[in-house]
């Protein structure tokens, strides 16, 4: 085990690092009187923490403390699904497991499957220990697409990577999109920065289907249809054409496939854009003119706006722009959607794909677990899934149709393992549930997607109860499962250290608890992309040897509003504040601000269905149905509704969620969740 307490020479202070997925990756303080974390704050010396928290990650104890955390071993003894446990030791929990796991592994080890995502974004608890054991294993390789392909791949094909601005240099931004992104809500520490833009004059545009608390604040709010960006996009480029609000020079010198990107953007008027999008053509035509004629213009991107079929075209779209009107020459110009391409991590030295030993495991994507846990064994799928080991992911609630997905989770002959601090929707499901460790109660290391700083997290307490870090848990499997391989016993220290290598200052993370990258401050102002041409790739060469198109266009959703009479509202769920994804729902001072699953819903829309405000709707379509109180609100544009995730099913009050009406439809690029590209129809409960 790791020693459990280390106080940094600082009494009882220990700089530790937020793990939640989430832009900011905020550096924290955490402080310990007798062995008790009593307090959690932002390291005031840490530029882009501030001092300042979010408020969730403010109660950290109250999450960590919760008289629901699980503190053993259990073993199910009720059917699947209804949340009977009772607790055994770790030595007879591990045995069991592989005892389980072993006569699968002699079958088809790809028959296993892991199942994770984001719930510590930390180098080490996630895959650190975890990627180790499974490439030794030979299990099915996840695909890790929940959140972020289409977006991710949209930037690769014209930007070369998951790269952009520095978040510190939209403050002298004289013009701001805030673009698919609450910033309040769910990027906080950005929002400080584009405050201090406006204090110094900058505008601020929204561009957000919903009235966000950050619409509220903004000079302007475009509320676009959900899916309808690339469209916008494209005609923004016909008006930066029509006006000649080009930087010839930088287009010349440092993009790519120019002609052919002017002849398809020339087919956008506005006027064919504001009728995808929903929007008055006024509208479009000023954002042309403020984005082409203010400088430095730029960007904030966020995932909220390609999680629907045409997300990654329509990134793809939107990082043009900056280009054109040569944006990227002033460093607080160009945009920013993710930094983590900025990270020099080294995944082999830290995943070992080398212990695959020449074997390539078939592919899951974890947006289909609802169908795939349906599949039976086929020359197409190979061998059917009959172990599921679940960790820092809370699936059943998160999955898009989740009707499918409980299904799949319910069946007798699957043997579910879920590494967890309190018992999720998920856990409800496991065979097997272990007691995990907290942020506060392990080592980790981390990048980020909003910053460019390393970030080093000490263990502040003991593991409380008998929790274990992932680490550990994967350690101990892989010495029952009998493999050997010396890389098993390197502790989460030593793991650490690997993350990075010798690319960071590790003294001045020991010390200190962050490190600075080495980034230019504009990054792109000569050029120098980390695409293949070291251009901005407006045509992409290598999409079109794929035979897609070479140059990105608007593709209408799978779900476009107005395609179909029974469901005739887009419906959009994005993060409520006080939650993220389905973390933090079962700490009742977040669930008391929050209150109760909503759907917000307009006047207009509601009245015509003869709801009322707080009354209980019944939300649905093909798929399945949910319930939860609507709430008529501005925030909502006519035809479309917003259901706030994530909530936990068993807090919903029909036992369900907005989940039960996603589809497992998958982006054009990326193979990512459409959970924004959704149909609906809404009537109230009797
Ligand atoms: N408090 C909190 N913070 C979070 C999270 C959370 O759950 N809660 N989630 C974290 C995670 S996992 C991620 S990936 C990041 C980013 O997470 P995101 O999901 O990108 O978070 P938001 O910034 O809320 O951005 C979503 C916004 O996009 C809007 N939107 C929906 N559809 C469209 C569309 O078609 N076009 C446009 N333009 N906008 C659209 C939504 O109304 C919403 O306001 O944030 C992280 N931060
Ligand atoms: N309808 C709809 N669905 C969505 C979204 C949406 O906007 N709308 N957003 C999507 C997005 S962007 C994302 S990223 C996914 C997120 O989906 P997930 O990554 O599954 O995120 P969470 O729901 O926060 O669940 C993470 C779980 O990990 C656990 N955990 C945290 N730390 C540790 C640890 O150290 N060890 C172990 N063993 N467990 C730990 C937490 O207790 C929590 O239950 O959801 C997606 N689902
Ligand atoms: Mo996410």
């Amino acid at each position: 085990m790791q020693p459990p307490i280390n106080a940094n020479g600082q009494g009882s202070t220990v700089r530790g690092a937020c793990p939640h997925d989430c832009p900011d990756t905020c550096a924290l303080l955490t402080t310990v009187q007798d062995g008790r974390a009593i307090r959690v704050q932002g390291n005031p010396a840490h530029r882009h923490t501030d001092g300042a928290l979010c408020t969730k990650v403010s109660r950290y104890t109250e999450r960590s403390y919760h008289p629901d955390r699980i503190l053993t071993p259990l073993r199910r003894t009720g059917p699947k699904g209804s949340g009977q446990f009772t607790p055994v030791s770790w030595d007879e929990a591990l045995d069991e497991i592989a005892s389980r796991l072993k006569p699968i592994a002699a079958r088809d080890p790809q028959a296993i499957l892991p199942y994770s995502y984001a719930g510590t974004m930390g180098l080490v608890q996630s895959e650190g220990m975890a990627a180790r054991f499974f490439h030794r294993l030979g299990a099915s390789h996840l695909e890790r697409t929940i959140c972020a392909t289409a977006g991710g791949e949209g930037l690769m094909h014209t930007l070369g990577g998951k790269v952009g601005m520095k978040v510190e240099h939209f403050a002298e931004s004289k013009l701001i999109l805030i673009w698919g992104s609450n910033s309040i809500g769910s990027n906080l520490h950005f929002w400080r920065v584009a405050q201090q833009a406006k204090r110094d004059g900058a505008r601020l545009v929204c561009i957000d289907p919903r009235r966000t608390e950050t619409a509220d604040k903004c000079h302007e709010h475009i509320a676009l249809l959900p899916g309808t960006d690339a469209a916008l996009a494209l005609a923004l480029m016909h008006e930066l054409i029509a006006n000649d609000w080009l930087d010839h020079d930088y287009i010349a010198r440092h993009t790519l496939g120019w002609e052919r990107l002017r002849e398809r953007a020339l087919q956008w008027p506005p006027e064919r854009a504001a009728q995808v999008c929903g929007v008055p053509v006024e509208q479009i035509r000023r954002l042309a003119r403020d984005y082409g004629t203010t400088k430095p213009a730029a960007i904030r991107l966020n995932y909220g706006m390609q999680r629907v079929r045409g997300g990654g075209n329509a990134v793809r779209a939107i990082a043009c722009l900056p280009a054109l009107v040569g944006a990227w020459r002033n460093r607080a110009g160009g945009l920013l959607l993710s930094a983590s391409g900025f990270f020099p991590i080294r995944r082999q030295a830290l995943h070992r794909p080398d212990l695959l030993a020449g074997r390539t495991p078939r592919t899951i994507n974890m947006v289909t677990i609802g169908d795939d846990l349906l599949r039976e064994a086929s020359p197409d799928f190979g061998p059917k899934i009959e172990a599921l080991i679940v960790y820092d992911s809370n699936p059943v609630a998160v999955a898009p149709e989740s009707g499918k997905v409980v299904q799949g989770f319910a069946r007798e002959d699957l043997f579910t393992v879920v590494l967890e601090h309190f018992q999720t929707d998920t856990a409800d499901y496991a065979d097997i549930i272990l007691p995990a460790t907290t942020q506060l109660e392990h080592w980790d290391i981390h990048a980020s997607y909003g910053h460019t700083d390393v970030l080093l997290n000490r263990p502040a307490i003991a593991p409380v109860g008998q929790a274990r870090p992932n680490t550990e848990v994967f350690r101990a499997l892989a010495a029952r499962m009998g493999f050997d391989d010396p890389c098993f016993a390197d502790d989460d220290l030593s793991l650490c250290r690997t993350a990075f290598g010798d690319a960071v200052d590790f003294e001045q993370l020991l010390n200190q608890g962050y490190a600075t990258l080495p980034i230019p401050e504009a990054p792109f102002a000569d050029g120098g992309f980390p695409t293949a041409s070291g251009k901005c790739e407006f045509f992409s060469e290598r999409l079109a040897r794929q035979g897609m198109d070479g140059l990105p266009d608007h593709l209408p959703n799978h779900e476009p509003a107005g395609s179909d009479t029974r469901h005739p509202l887009a419906m959009i769920s994005p993060p409520a504040r006080n939650f993220l994804n389905s973390s933090f729902v079962n700490v009742k001072s977040l669930r008391d601000i929050e209150g109760e699953p909503l759907l917000e819903i307009h006047a207009d829309d509601a009245h015509t269905r003869g709801i009322a405000d707080g009354q209980l709707v019944r939300v649905f379509n093909d798929r399945g149905e949910y319930r939860c109180k609507a709430r008529i609100s501005e925030r909502a544009r006519p035809g479309v509704v917003n259901g706030l995730g994530i909530w936990w099913r068993k807090l919903g009050p029909s036992g369900t969620n907005v989940n039960e009406v996603t589809s497992q439809r998958l982006t054009d690029l990326g193979n990512g969740p459409v959970f924004y590209d959704c149909l609906v129809e809404v009537s109230p409960c009797a």
